[in-house]
């Protein structure tokens, strides 16, 4: 990399990138924003682990003190998990590196990095999507935004549990985002297995996914494959449950007057709490799920 490369990309990824093996991408949002310490340490650790287990290389993208860091260390997952750092979204990337921060990457901040540097393929648990009440407010995760234009394959549970999922759906259909369920025939609501709502496709195979990924990159297609993996069966929780803790907690946030970036963190908690610990087991999971079929 040049010296005026915003990119410190490790050297067992530059490797993999120049023989053409399998890299999965993967954001650290999650880690400094989406679970509570230490679930946020573990779900990196079984993230990259399960990767490996099916023979990719792990490239885990965040920023640490104003460079673009890709392949983290312990030691950077430690400086992440400290509090105080910030979340990135496209739009905030280069003012972190301007201003020498350090923070976790969102999906589209993941996306756009991963395009840069040649991954095709990337894991999270759960995109931003359309959010409840975006009539009003017109939050929409530039996540959308973001896979319409960066030709990735990104494996996910679905929309994170508070979003308006049919909404969410619409948006990606105009976007031109091709939206797969991987063995179902529902759209996952993260920790649920059934949003309610169908997925326009489904795929029984990894080699039905590769087939379709390969036709879109043809084409010349420039906008994502989404794979919608549901979350083990073991670990999802029922879809009234997580209805009532959501709304519940979206209640009190706003009687609390909690807004903005930290009303996503807020949120996930009280549904953690509302779900006696389970809501973070499911997220483990379904992360480590994800990850594993990122990575075949
Ligand atoms: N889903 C979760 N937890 C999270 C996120 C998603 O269950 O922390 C993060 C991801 O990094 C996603 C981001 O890209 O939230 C979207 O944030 P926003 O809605 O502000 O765009
Ligand atoms: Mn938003």
């Amino acid at each position: 990399m040049t010296p005026q490369s915003p990119f410190d990309v490790s050297d067992e990824i530059q490797v993999a990138l120049g023989l053409g093996a399998s890299v999965v991408a993967l954001e650290s949002a999650v880690v400094t924003h989406g679970l509570p310490y230490p679930a946020n340490l573990e779900a990196a650790r079984r993230m990259e682990r399960a990767i490996r287990q099916h023979g990719a290389v792990p490239a885990a993208v965040a920023l640490i003190g104003g460079r673009v860091r890709v392949g983290l260390t312990e030691d950077d997952l430690a400086h992440l998990a400290a509090r105080g750092v910030v979340k990135v979204g496209r739009r905030d990337l280069a003012v972190a590196i301007a201003r020498q921060a350090s923070g976790g990457t969102t999906v589209s901040a993941t996306l756009a990095v991963a395009h840069a540097l040649g991954v095709r393929v990337q894991a999270t648990g759960g995109i931003g999507g359309v959010h409840m009440g975006a009539a009003q407010t017109w939050d929409i995760s530039a996540d959308l935004d973001e896979l319409s234009r960066r030709p990735l394959v990104l494996v996910c549970s679905g929309a994170k549990a508070i979003c308006d999922v049919g909404a969410t759906l619409e948006a990606l259909e105009t976007r031109g985002v091709t939206v797969i369920g991987y063995r179902t025939s529902r759209f996952p609501y993260f920790y649920v297995a059934d949003s309610g709502h169908p997925v326009p496709w489904s795929a029984d195979s990894v080699a039905e996914i590769a087939a379709i990924s390969r036709a879109k990159e043809r084409l010349g297609d420039m906008s994502a494959l989404l794979v919608a993996n549901p979350p083990p069966a073991r670990w999802a929780l029922p879809a009234d449950e997580v209805a009532e803790a959501v709304a519940r907690a979206v209640g009190r946030a706003g009687a609390e007057g909690i807004r903005g970036g930290e009303l996503t963190p807020y949120l996930l908690s009280e549904v953690d709490r509302l779900t006696g610990g389970r809501a973070v087991d499911a997220n483990l999971a379904l992360l480590e799920a994800n990850a594993a079929l990122a990575a075949q």
